[in-house]
């Protein structure tokens, strides 16, 4: 790399880490949030985003490729059976299934927040928001999830079309690292690898064999839609999933309350040391982690719904927020970015502290990354699920039926 172009990026992550260091003082670990740090500007580069030109975006969203079908040849049939995500394709997973869902009823919330720690972000105003109830995976989707769909469907992801996505520079080796000599100009960390995808999270010297419980990476907004629209579910609108990791708690920073560490244990993966320097990994991880690690996050029984990877939902992306009542909002009519929650493992209070219920970014629907997931929701429970339930129930009622079992209720 050119050395005028090094002292470009130097400058780049001083500048950052200084504006940066200054939107993370206000402390909210208490009941009261302070808002010392109130209209701090953004950009911490979470919202890194796939950028070529219109029209070559345009020619690979259409791309039929990129669409789920099951209109394979016979040779695509042969290596790719047109299973269906059914209990049987389940079984025969190697891998503990983690597909349930959380009932989340519905009801009433105050969505954003009146002390935003980053206002460009669009965290305010605070409004009254009504939702009907809906499921919610109780985890992001899996390697394994995703393998399941790629294998069923044949499935390329936006990240494999074309040919790259983003890393943080400090999990990449030093080969790959040697190929690379463009970066972000705003958060220099991230890095456009070649050859990293879903299944090379890191690069092409890198693989899942050993994360597959872990959320998958590099998918895209449009990946996201079309393996939830596959397992018969979608993504959850901003609203829900913000009502979700709320958790009935009213204006909390987190979805169990305001301390960082309730009993003084780490319930979130994210980043500990000095961003983006060192990560100490005090939580006991330092990329991602399963997406069954950790305490259920709220009362809803989700896990990781902040912290870990980010996570997509199905908004269009607007900073601009009427404070009126809304009720089941679904988020600007169109736009050019979607809207993201939940932070990741990359977070750190200095620098991206957006492992709040009430923080949000963006990224082009297109655009993949290391630290972005996603989780399905639905109105009503899907097939496989449904006949989960009815499985458990008959065979509950085999072994307690003589003491006159009650098979009646139960959600998710
Ligand atoms: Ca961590
Ligand atoms: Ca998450």
């Amino acid at each position: 790399m050119e050395s005028t172009t090094r002292g470009i990026l130097l400058l780049s992550i001083i500048c950052c880490l200084v504006l940066n260091h200054a939107q993370g003082e206000a402390d909210c670990e208490s009941d009261k949030c302070s808002d010392e740090t109130s209209g701090a500007p953004s950009g911490c580069g979470c919202s890194t985003s796939r950028t070529h030109d219109g029209k070559t975006a345009h020619a690979t969203a259409t791309d039929s490729k990129s669409k789920v079908s099951n209109s394979h040849s016979e040779d695509e049939n042969k290596k790719y059976p047109p299973h269906k995500y059914t209990e049987q394709i389940n079984l025969e997973s190697p891998y503990k299934r983690t597909n349930m869902m959380a009932f989340i009823p519905g009801g009433t919330f105050n969505m954003g927040t009146n002390k935003p720690i980053f206002l460009a972000d669009g965290e305010g105003p605070e409004r009254e928001v009504r939702l009907a109830e809906f499921y919610l995976d109780k985890h992001e989707t899996s390697c394994a999830e995703f393998e399941l769909f790629v294998n069923a469907t044949g499935y390329v992801t936006e990240a494999e079309k074309f040919g790259d996505s983003f890393v943080m520079e400090k999990y990449l080796s030093e080969k790959v690292l040697k190929g690379i000599s463009q970066a972000v100009a705003s958060a220099p960390w991230w890095l456009p690898v070649k050859g990293a995808d879903w299944r090379h999270p890191e690069g092409p010297d890198t693989n899942i064999k050993d994360r597959m419980d872990h959320p998958v990476q590099h998918v895209s907004w449009n990946d996201a839609v079309a393996y939830c629209s596959w397992v018969g579910k979608r993504l959850p609108t901003e609203a829900e999933f913000e009502y979700a990791c709320r958790g009935g708690l009213n204006q909390r920073l987190f979805p169990w309350g305001n301390k960082l560490m309730p009993k003084e244990q780490h319930w979130m993966n994210i980043w500990q040391g000095e961003f983006p320097y060192t990560n100490t990994e005090e939580d006991g991880y330092f990329g991602t982690s399963p997406v069954t690690a950790f305490p259920k996050q709220n009362k809803f029984g989700l896990k990781n719904i902040i912290g870990n990877v980010w996570e997509w939902t199905q908004d269009w992306w607007d900073v601009r927020h009427s404070p009126d009542f809304k009720e089941n909002p679904k988020g600007p009519p169109s736009g050019t970015d979607k809207v993201k929650k939940g932070g990741s493992y990359m977070c750190h209070k200095s620098y991206c502290y957006r492992y709040r219920c009430e923080a949000r970014s963006q990224n082009t629907p297109d655009s993949s990354a290391a630290n972005l997931g996603f989780r399905c929701a639905s109105d009503t429970l899907p097939d496989y699920l449904l006949s989960k339930i009815k499985m458990n129930r008959e065979y509950g009622c085999f072994i307690f039926g003589i003491l006159g079992c009650v098979c009646g209720g139960g959600r998710g």
